[in-house]
């Protein structure tokens, strides 16, 4: 499957909702206030937030005015427009080697296996990968991390369980240097016995790799649960002032109907949204790209 199919297809819940909606408002009528209403009310059920909608629709509403759209099937593409502009500054740059990503994000978001996935990538773009299992909190997380490790044959470094993170990720970077390895992936844990704790190992971590390892270019990327909407706004801003993120991924849009909510961050963080998980194997994960998503929700 290509990669835009595959898109299309991890969205098909966000497709049918939205598309739906759309075969009755985009039609060859005149545009009149209920359009507006309507299109408010299935931007923000797609889980844009309401500020962003009605940012989105004053924009639409003016250049309908400016470019004198009479029917509402011809603001179509307007739309289109206005929401890929949005995403389009969310976008990322591209990577540099060597180089070193811590992933962080509140339990069970997929922390671990979009490093698996993103581990594939690498592999697959021939690049050498170390792997440091950093969340010593779960005893589990060492196996699953172990065989995304293997798939992928990236090196694994990790510590027994209740270690000190950061002592892991001192022994990966060894490894990483001795190997003259070009990618770090650093997974952490998703709670530890409070919030204080977490975000201070997390900064902790992040000090060793600035410290042992300035040559490399460090992203810290943080991984959402689609369908967890609105509410993981909240973990972007605390992740985001505890370690000052650079990067975003958000997983299980093919899970959900509200994929919209990807615009809403886009829309809220200065942060670049790097990847999107739809669905569970390595293929699944996405390199994200405004104009694609936005033509995948119109398909
Ligand atoms: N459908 C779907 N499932 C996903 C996706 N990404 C991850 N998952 C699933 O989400 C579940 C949790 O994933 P993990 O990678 O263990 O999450 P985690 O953040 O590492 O969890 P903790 O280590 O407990 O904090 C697993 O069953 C994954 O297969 C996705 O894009 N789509
Ligand atoms: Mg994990």
């Amino acid at each position: 499957m290509g990669f835009f199919s595959r898109l299309v297809s991890g969205l098909k819940n966000t497709k049918k909702s939205f598309s739906e909606k759309f075969k009755y408002i985009f039609t060859g009528n005149e545009i009149d206030e209920d359009f507006f209403e309507e299109l408010e009310y299935i931007l923000i059920s797609a889980d844009i937030g309401a500020v962003t909608a009605e940012e989105i629709l004053e924009e639409l509403r003016d250049e309908i005015k400016a470019r004198k759209i009479k029917k509402t099937e011809d603001s179509k593409e307007v739309l289109k427009d206005i929401l890929k502009n949005i995403l389009k500054e969310t976008e990322v740059e591209e990577y540099s080697y060597p180089l070193a990503i811590m992933i962080v994000g509140v339990n069970g978001v997929g922390k671990t296996t979009t490093i698996g996935k993103i581990a594939q990538k690498f592999a697959s773009m021939k690049k050498k990968v170390v792997i440091a299992g950093a969340d010593t909190f779960r005893a589990a997380a060492g196996d699953q991390l172990k065989v995304w490790a293997e798939r992928a044959k990236a090196k694994y470094v990790s510590g027994e369980q209740g270690a000190d993170a950061s002592a892991v990720v001192f022994d990966a970077i060894s490894s990483a240097k001795a190997k003259d390895a070009d990618v770090l992936l650093i997974d952490t844990a998703g709670r530890l016995h409070n919030k204080v704790n977490l975000m201070e190992e997390l900064k902790k971590i992040g000090k060793v790799v600035s410290k042992e390892w300035p040559e490399a270019e460090y992203h810290k990327m943080i991984v959402i649960d689609g369908t967890t909407g609105q509410n993981s706004k909240e973990q972007v801003r605390l992740f985001d002032e505890a370690v000052g993120l650079s990067d975003l991924c958000v997983t299980k849009l093919d899970g959900t109907s509200k994929a919209g909510f990807v615009i809403e961050l886009a829309k809220t963080y200065d942060i670049a949204m790097r990847y999107i998980g739809v669905g569970e194997t390595a293929d699944d994960l996405l390199d994200f790209d405004a104009d694609e998503f936005v033509d995948a929700i119109f398909e």
